[in-house]
């Protein structure tokens, strides 16, 4: 599955904490666009889609969340709870978003700009696609 955990640079002092993402190092992408997600009930779940070409770093820049991935073949859910690392996830791959704790912001650094055609939000549709590029 086409998905990493990304350790940022921390830069911790008395004075608190700087985390550093850097294209070329810590990021695989320039970034074109982010977004951030806060506000989310309890029982709330978002996502539940993959995209063609978009790739994305999720970071729990306060509290956390769940996040569920799903390349066709297998699933897999992580846990975001650091300000300090990201979850770097590819094309292609299904994701949902829940368990958000109440005070959660989840930043998202985007490879690209904002795009609907991007987004597959049906999951047979999403298994059809990957046999198509196989
Ligand atoms: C993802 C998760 C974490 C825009 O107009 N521009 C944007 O850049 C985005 C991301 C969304 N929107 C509009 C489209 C919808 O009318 O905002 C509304 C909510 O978007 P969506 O239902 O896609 O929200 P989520 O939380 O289900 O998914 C979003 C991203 O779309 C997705 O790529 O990984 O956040």
């Amino acid at each position: 599955m086409d998905i990493k955990k990304i350790r940022f640079q921390n830069h911790s002092d008395p004075r608190g904490s700087l985390v550093v993402a850097e294209w070329g190092k810590e990021l695989p992408f320039e970034v074109k666009r982010i977004y951030y997600i806060f506000g989310v009930g309890g029982d709330q779940r978002r996502g539940f889609h993959s995209h063609k070409a978009l790739r994305q770093v999720y970071i729990a820049i306060h509290g956390s969340m769940k996040v569920l991935l799903d390349d066709g073949e297998r699933q897999e859910t992580v846990l975001l709870s650091d300000p300090a690392e990201g979850l770097y996830i590819g094309h292609n791959v299904w994701r949902e978003i829940f368990d958000f704790s109440e005070d959660a912001v989840l930043l998202v650094l985007a490879s690209e700009t904002y795009a609907e055609s991007d987004y597959i939000r049906d999951h047979d549709a999403f298994l059809q696609s990957l046999k198509e590029n196989k």
